[in-house]
């Protein structure tokens, strides 16, 4: 497994998962800070496929069953499976830029299903392990790994007609740090290996990432990586919906992004929850865009 020499971006502005208006101009945020730029100077070929189109509900609604903008979500979901398959099938690497993290529903719909065994790991301070059930929100953001789980709503669990996409074995969640109860429940119950900022702060991030890759490396065929910019402290990140303080280090995200690259592990990626409106200077999408460039093998070299 390795990163391709050929990478196609594909751009969700989606904010229809939460509340806050703004993250759907994420994916236009980490192209002005010069992420397809970066991409190519590290010698790959790059794709931009532009953005998905998002179609907005008429006026808001009430959630029904506790999913605000369940129908929409669900369209937006439907399309972007599509395309991300096609750009697997072509044999590319697919790099997914959201959006909220309800993106995840699509993208890893059509990533799924090429390969019998895919990983994923969860870089976020939530577990996004709500149903309409347990969810104090209602905002399908804080739903998309339990739907990848193959739990809740049955419109978003079938997309791509296959569900679950991940099994539960298969999951490494990185920087938790506010879980719900029903989630809380949930982890336990399916004995999802998470690393809580307990766990990175008494580890040490080297240790979180080489545990995560002998656990991943023995059981799966493939690894996608979600990323969440509110793993990182809002310190480093302060351009999200909903930032939690005492958060991943811009260092132990970058040094976690370069262990992984070193490992070969991933084959497929999204940087979600990007917010240009609530950043500093654009500075949230600068260090998405950095992330991107540690993952696919940028390292100081001295020579
Ligand atoms: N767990 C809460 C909050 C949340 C989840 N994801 C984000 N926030 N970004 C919920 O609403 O489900
Ligand atoms: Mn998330
Ligand atoms: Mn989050």
């Amino acid at each position: 497994m390795f990163i391709h020499k050929d990478i196609s971006v594909i751009g969700v502005p989606m904010d229809l998962g939460q509340r806050r208006r703004g993250v759907d101009m994420g994916p236009s945020a980490m192209r002005y800070a010069g992420l397809l730029e970066q991409i190519t100077s590290l010698g790959f070929n790059v794709k931009d496929c532009g953005d998905i189109r998002i179609d907005r509900p008429e006026k808001e609604k009430d959630p029904e069953k506790n999913l605000r903008n369940l129908k929409e979500v669900f369209a937006a979901s439907e399309k972007l499976e599509k395309e991300v398959d096609l750009i697997v099938q072509e044999g590319k690497f697919p790099l997914i830029l959201g959006g909220d993290h309800s993106i995840s529903i699509g993208s890893i719909a059509g990533i799924s299903r090429h390969y019998e065994n895919l990983g994923l790991i969860w870089y976020d301070a939530h577990a996004d392990l709500n149903t309409g059930e347990t969810s104090p929100s209602g905002n399908i953001h804080g739903m998309p790994l339990a739907v990848n789980l193959g739990l809740g709503d049955s419109s978003l669990r079938n997309i791509g007609n296959y569900s679950p996409k991940v099994k539960a074995e298969n999951i490494v969640i990185i920087g938790a740090r506010s879980i719900d109860e029903g989630e809380k429940l949930l982890i336990k119950e399916k004995g999802i290996k998470v690393f809580t900022m307990h766990e990175v702060d008494r580890l040490g991030m080297p240790k979180v990432i080489e545990e995560t890759i002998h656990y991943l490396s023995q059981r799966t065929d493939g690894v996608h990586l979600s990323l969440d910019l509110d793993a990182l402290d809002p310190l480093d990140a302060p351009g999200v919906g909903t930032p939690v303080m005492g958060g991943l280090t811009y260092r132990e995200s970058h040094l976690a992004l370069e262990m992984l690259s070193e490992a070969k592990i991933i084959t497929s990626a999204e940087f979600v929850e990007v917010n240009p409106i609530l950043d500093d200077k654009n500075r949230t999408a600068d260090v998405a865009s950095e992330l991107v460039a540690s993952l696919l093998g940028k390292k100081l070299v001295l020579t």
